[in-house]
């Protein structure tokens, strides 16, 4: 039995005056889903079993370009951001992995496995940074890392890479996901063909370093940091790479990584279809790579996206096994509050795309009836599954309400009186 950071007394409390309407709320949504010829416990079986991780920059305070406004009693280093883990691990059990970035949350790789094992969590995929310049680094990566101009900063890149695998054995991740920064603001700045040549060497270098379990992730974005262009800017890119470095490479799909209005699942559903769809960093966003909290903004879409993994984990597509994870900026709300919030919506999508009637769905597409082929995912999507949500929570010793049962203990002010304040003014997303 893993060690709990919020007593457990505490939320049973909490679920023991919800219990009765959740179990009311539960049968009487059973009974509507029969008519519909689904069984609602099958269904909560599977979002029992779903999950989603956190990443460890998450549990801060995140910023803009402008200014970062600390929250009180942020994590102040990698073991404190595991215990924050482990609270929303307990009140929304279904988040039993952490994601690490390196070098953020460099420390003893045993160490790191045993705090986590501790509470029961696990370690899903490295990150590596090549976007920003480590302390004492030395040579710099301001005009980029893999598709530097120079083979030494080439090198040191790929060498930090090697290193995040490395670590990763021991903690038992079994992918790296790598994300670069690398582009140009200015046209004329860099030869699009040959940043991308020096990009692929270079990444055939780190697939080589890859275990024979592992699955090496490439994440594309089209601006920012740089603005011009970027050298893995968009998805057609992305399936390049994975397509010219072999069967363990998979294109990451982060939703705010896109032109505004882009169909992204549609995107979705051609990366699965050629077998290349790795994972996910979920995330809304309004305008830009706004990473805000997941279903935020446009829960229909998260819906959607899900609906074409549901469709792919039913018609049991080959080797489907895609990673999902939160990738978001908590800048004005509490970061585990957000993320609790954030997992239950990725969650909730997923079991109202498990209620599509997919038979009448074909039939309807097949007879080109366009308005009841939508209406079909649209009486799926506007089932309210909470009691489905609430119910794998409470039946896996979680919280019916993760957040209420979250302020109720303390945990907030606890920890802004064991961690001192860390200093606001600087800016950037963390
Ligand atoms: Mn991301």
């Amino acid at each position: 039995m893993s060690e709990t950071i919020i007593s457990a007394d505490l939320v049973a409390s909490q679920n023991a005056h919800r219990k009765a309407d959740l179990e009311r709320d539960y049968t009487s949504l059973g009974e509507r889903l029969d008519r519909r010829g689904i069984a609602i416990d099958a269904i909560r079986d599977k979002v029992e079993k779903f999950a989603v991780a956190i990443p460890s920059w998450g549990v801060g305070t995140g910023g803009t370009r402008f200014a970062r406004f600390p929250g009180a009693g942020e994590p102040r280093d990698i073991f404190d951001k595991i215990e924050d883990c482990a609270v929303i691990k307990q009140l929304t059990q279904a988040t039993p992995n952490v994601s690490l970035h390196i070098p953020w949350d460099k420390a003893d790789p045993n160490r790191l496995k045993q705090s986590a094992s501790r509470f029961g969590l696990g370690f899903d995929a490295m990150n590596s940074n090549t976007f920003s310049d480590a302390r004492d680094q030395k040579l710099s990566y301001k005009f980029g890392s893999l598709s530097h101009a120079d083979a030494g900063t080439r090198h040191q890149a790929i060498e930090h890479n090697l290193e995040c695998i490395e670590i990763g054995k021991t903690l038992g991740s079994k992918a790296l996901t790598v994300w670069i920064g690398d582009g140009s603001n200015f046209p004329g700045q860099v030869n699009f063909a040959k940043a991308f040549e020096r990009y692929l060497d270079a990444m055939k270098e780190i697939y080589a370093g890859l275990p024979a379990d592992w699955k090496l992730f490439s994440e594309h974005k089209m601006y920012e940091p740089a603005f011009y262009s970027t050298v893995v800017q968009d998805w057609g890119t992305n399936y390049l790479i994975a397509k010219e470095l072999g069967e363990k490479a998979f294109c990451l799909v982060d939703l705010g990584h896109h032109a505004p209005n882009v169909n992204i699942e549609m995107i979705v559903s051609r990366l699965i279809q050629f077998k290349k769809l790795g994972g996910f960093h979920f995330n809304d966003s309004k305008y830009g790579d706004d990473d805000l909290d997941a279903g935020s903004i446009d829960p229909y879409r998260l819906f959607l996206v899900f609906n074409e993994l549901v469709d792919a984990e039913l018609s049991s597509a080959e080797g489907f096994e895609p990673a999902h994870m939160l990738d978001q900026s908590h800048n004005v709300t509490d970061p585990i509050e957000s993320l609790m919030l954030s997992a239950v919506e990725v969650q909730r999508a997923y079991a109202q795309a498990l209620l599509v009637d997919r038979k009448a769905l074909e039939g309807f597409q097949d007879g080109n009836d366009a308005l009841m082929a939508t209406q079909t995912l649209k009486v799926a999507y506007r089932t309210d599954v909470e009691p489905i949500l609430a119910m794998a929570r409470l039946k896996t010793g979680g919280a019916i309400d993760p957040v209420a049962a979250y302020r109720a203990a303390g945990y907030r002010a606890k920890v802004a009186a064991e961690r001192p304040a860390v200093a606001g003014g600087s800016g950037g997303i963390v």
